[in-house]
């Protein structure tokens, strides 16, 4: 089929038109109106745990400058903007309520509803508050009861006007990565922690989505990071197992207790060294399994899988010992790496706008009681350059967007139900490990002056979102 174009493409009635950002990476005002240390705080006092010794301290300043990013948005176009709110500032400590930082949300929403732009929060973006990691973290049971605790305290004060409620934002990152990789905060390398708090935020999530239900949210989600795992060789049995482990891992050990009330056979056979199943209590499946109005999917690469040592002279960017499927958990060495034949962006990931459409249409294929799906995030890193004019003529962004914008199309022709796309992210911000320097926003922020400048990417998005606006 012919690319198609998402300028003229006729998107379904009512299709979202995004952006999405995270508490952490954009608000800044870190230890400001009783907000107290995330994990995310602590962590970046480590030294070597962040890039250039980069922190969200400041981050772009979005706590003060809210109402102008959002009429920024306005001035996009989108329809809806995908946003976090932090548990470290709802509530400090894990404690009580913190009165001022909710009121920062509920100004927020306002000025979302009052500018048109439907208010998409999702709970948790990765930043618990450190006083939980010290009483052990995800890997303490407990968490997932005080998570429920906290959305019960966010629905309080915004129940009232938000309708879209995502539980968790890529649950693989917060709790492989975080706990068994060490490359997210709090940068723990334990294996049996890494998988109790797998499981403890999926229980987290079923509580949560529980009590939302309950009091009458009107729609209840999670955002997963889901991938195509792909053997390096697809004739070679090593190759072909170290992608059956990663897509057992890093797609099926989420999706299948959140839509079919268990884990796949193959990753319980695969974590049994790690007595797993241990941690499952009765009765955790049916309440992880709780009903979802959609599934949010964020996808920007697929992974290109090898169960052997990395070839010699290995391009740089490929890091094998970050890799959360390289843990020592799953008793054997996994090694992704981009494609060598498709260009890749800043971060190192391949650019291959149909992985996407693959994903899209496999999930529905997979899984018959998939709900409607959403884009929650897509988007690219580049070395952006400010023009002579101030301006950033990213070509390769909006390649990327456009690109991957008629993936979603294609997907949509051959029967995957989507929803919505939001693009990552609406401003250039803290890119966890890597600081400030991998730009992701179509917006860019200048560090020094905080100036917010559109780029040429956020004016095609403009463009396309414009159109659609218009006809509909
Ligand atoms: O910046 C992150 C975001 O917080 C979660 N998904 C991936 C993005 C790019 O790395």
């Amino acid at each position: 089929m012919a690319a198609l174009d998402p300028n003229t493409y006729e998107w379904p009635e009512g299709f979202l038109w995004g952006s999405a950002t995270a508490a952490a990476q954009i608000e800044g005002a870190a230890h400001e109106d009783g907000k107290e240390d995330s994990i995310w705080d602590a962590y970046a006092r480590v030294p070597g745990a962040i890039a250039k010794g980069h922190t969200p301290e400041v981050a772009v300043d979005h706590y003060h400058r809210m109402p102008d990013d959002v009429r920024l948005m306005k001035e996009l176009g989108l329809s809806s903007y995908r946003f976090s709110t932090s548990w470290a500032r709802v509530k400090p400590g894990d404690r009580e309520v913190n009165q001022a930082g909710l009121d920062f949300y509920s100004r927020l929403v306002d000025e979302l509803l009052e500018a048109g732009i439907l208010p998409w929060l999702t709970l948790y973006h990765w930043d618990l508050p450190q006083a939980l990691e010290e009483r052990d973290g995800w890997a303490n049971r407990d968490t997932a009861y005080r998570f429920r605790d906290y959305a019960s305290a966010v629905y309080d004060a915004l129940g009232d006007r938000v309708t879209h409620w995502t539980t968790f934002n890529e649950p693989l990152c917060s709790s492989l990565i975080g706990y068994a990789a060490g490359e997210h905060a709090p940068g723990r390398q334990e294996p049996r922690a890494a998988l109790a708090a797998l499981h403890h935020q999926h229980l987290a999530h079923g509580l949560a989505a529980d009590l939302l239900r309950e009091r009458g949210a009107q729609r209840i989600g999670i955002t997963l990071n889901l991938t195509n795992a792909l053997p390096n060789d697809p004739a070679d049995p090593v190759d072909q197992e170290a992608a059956r482990r990663l897509d057992a891992i890093w797609n099926r050990a989420f999706l299948e207790p959140l839509l079919l009330a268990a884990y796949p056979a193959d990753f319980l056979e695969d974590v049994r060294a790690h007595d797993f199943e241990a941690l499952v209590q009765p009765g955790d499946l049916e309440t992880i399994a709780a009903p979802l109005d959609f599934l949010g999917v964020n996808h920007y690469h697929d992974d290109n899988v090898s169960g052997h040592p990395l070839p010699p002279g290995t391009p740089p960017g490929v890091r094998p010992d970050v890799n959360p499927t390289s843990s020592p958990f799953v008793g054997s060495e996994y090694i992704t790496f981009p494609r060598r034949d498709l260009p890749v962006t800043a971060m190192g990931w391949e650019v291959n706008p149909d992985g996407l459409r693959t994903l899209l249409v496999r999930l529905g294929r997979e899984y018959p009681n998939m709900p409607p799906l959403y884009v929650t995030e897509n988007g690219s890193a580049y070395e952006d350059e400010v023009g002579e004019d101030g301006r950033v003529h990213d070509a390769e962004r909006v390649a990327y967007l456009r690109a991957h914008l008629s993936a979603v199309a294609e997907a949509i022709e051959e029967g995957a139900d989507v929803r919505g796309y939001f693009v990552w992210s609406l401003l250039d911000n803290f890119e966890w490990a890597w600081g400030y320097d991998k730009r992701f926003g179509i917006v860019r922020v200048d560090y020094d002056t905080q100036v917010r400048t559109p780029k040429d990417s956020a004016l095609e998005y403009s463009r396309i979102i414009g159109r659609v606006r218009a006809e509909t």
